[in-house]
């Protein structure tokens, strides 16, 4: 199940457009948005305010037996606590999009949306251990909901890409948005280097961890929450721990 934080249900379709697109035969791909969320996620406020919507998606997902999880948004929000909740492997795209990237060169560059958003994507290139192989972080300054409207948005994204080839002399780009996941091959092939979507990455990824029937380990951090009430908005989010 692909799960994209932001509700907006036309990335919804774009995401899952693009996962069904490596998706190996006998791999079922869902893809939900968030039921109670952001429109698009730019800032820390969307991202923290997303997630409640995330679990959601993961308690149903669980409820129905789902296999494994891919959080289609750059920021992997919620990602520690899906991995709780989830018995099947739960992959962020960068997360995923930054570990393929290391395969293919010594050093990769991330394009991402507003520049705002870079310091998470450094964040987390630190927290993922690719600090040494992220060169660097660049924004397009195109809005999340614009990349589909904007008839430069391409044109923009590639541009983007090409400079930070050259200024960061990386081997190969990272899309720093799952609103850029259909721009990828157009935009390999014009650069003429790797270009890495989280999407499909973290697809075949999970794919593959399901093959291989891996899952979550329960136990330590990720074990699942303990049962406790919640209260107000959130008082149906409670006692969730007997789930796994
Ligand atoms: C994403 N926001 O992948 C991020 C990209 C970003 O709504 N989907 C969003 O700008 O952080």
């Amino acid at each position: 199940m692909r799960i994209n934080p932001n509700a907006t249900a036309s990335m919804t379709t774009t995401i899952e457009k693009c996962a069904r697109a490596v998706a190996g035969p006998g791999t079922l791909i869902e893809a939900v948005g968030n039921p109670m969320g952001p429109v698009s996620i730019e800032s820390h406020y969307d991202e923290a305010l997303s997630v409640p919507g995330i679990l959601a998606e993961i308690a149903i997902g669980e409820a129905d037996g789902v296999d494994g999880y891919v959080i289609a948004c750059f920021g992997d929000p919620g990602l520690d606590a899906a991995r709780e909740l989830a018995v099947g492997p739960v992959l962020g795209i960068a997360e995923a999009a930054m570990h393929a990237a290391s395969f293919l060169g010594r050093g990769f560059s991330v394009v991402t949306t507003l520049g705002r958003t870079c310091g998470r994507a450094w964040d987390l290139a630190e927290h993922y251990g690719m600090a040494r192989t992220c060169r660097g972080v660049h924004a397009c300054e195109i809005p999340v909901l614009e990349l589909e409207t904007d008839p430069q948005a391409q044109k923009v994204i590639t541009q983007a890409c090409l400079r930070a080839l050259e200024q960061d002399g990386s081997d190969a780009i990272v899309l720093g948005c799952a609103g850029m996941a259909d721009l990828c091959a157009q935009i390999s092939a014009e650069i003429g280097a790797p270009v890495v979507d989280g999407v499909a990455a973290a697809t075949v990824l999970v794919q593959s961890l399901v093959t291989l029937d891996l899952v979550t380990s329960g136990r330590n951090e990720f074990a699942a929450p303990p049962a406790k009430p919640y209260t107000g908005l959130l008082s149906g989010f409670g006692s969730g721990s007997d789930q796994r």
